[in-house]
């Protein structure tokens, strides 16, 4: 409840700001050229009755500034944490959580990967279901609210560089 709580504050403080949330957030779908675009984004769980899963895209920052993501928010029950994969002191690779989002500056391609950063969904409260696809709003400091789709891919391996399916 705390983390939540400080999640919304946050948003409200942007939206204090009067840079956001004062218009319908704009919908992107991969291929807009003109705010951020969103590369083969998947959402998996490591079991398939877990309650938590994690999101993984390439995001690319075409707003013209750079900009910070902050967070996200999908309609599943739960929360959405930004995460990172770090060693610990005796070279086991933990989970934790991002301070402070993700810097992306213009022009340049975040990728949220297998190993690496991700969208951390948890506390879901039912099942992920191969192939349901979940509107995922990402929250920019600059850009403000950005909606992507998200679809469940179970069966999606780890790339390793290679253009493979
Ligand atoms: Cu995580």
């Amino acid at each position: 409840m705390n983390r939540r709580s400080l999640i919304l504050s946050a948003v409200a403080a942007i939206a204090l700001s009067g840079a956001v949330l004062t218009t319908v957030p704009s919908v992107v779908m991969a291929g807009d050229a003109d705010g951020f675009v969103a590369h083969d984004p998947y959402l998996r769980s490591s079991t398939p009755s877990s309650k938590s899963g994690a999101a993984f895209l390439e995001l690319t920052n075409n707003s013209g500034q750079d900009d910070r993501l902050v967070g996200a928010r999908s309609p599943l029950e739960g929360m959405i944490e930004l995460h990172t994969h770090e060693q610990d002191a005796n070279g086991v690779m933990r989970m934790r959580e991002i301070e402070g989002g993700v810097v992306i500056p213009a022009g340049e391609t975040h990728k949220f990967m297998r190993g690496g950063d991700h969208l951390m969904f948890m506390g879901m409260t039912a099942p992920l279901e191969q192939g349901q696809e979940i509107a995922v709003t990402l929250i920019f400091e600059k850009a403000g609210e950005v909606e992507i789709i998200v679809p469940v891919d179970q069966d999606r391996k780890p790339d390793h560089g290679s253009m493979s399916n």
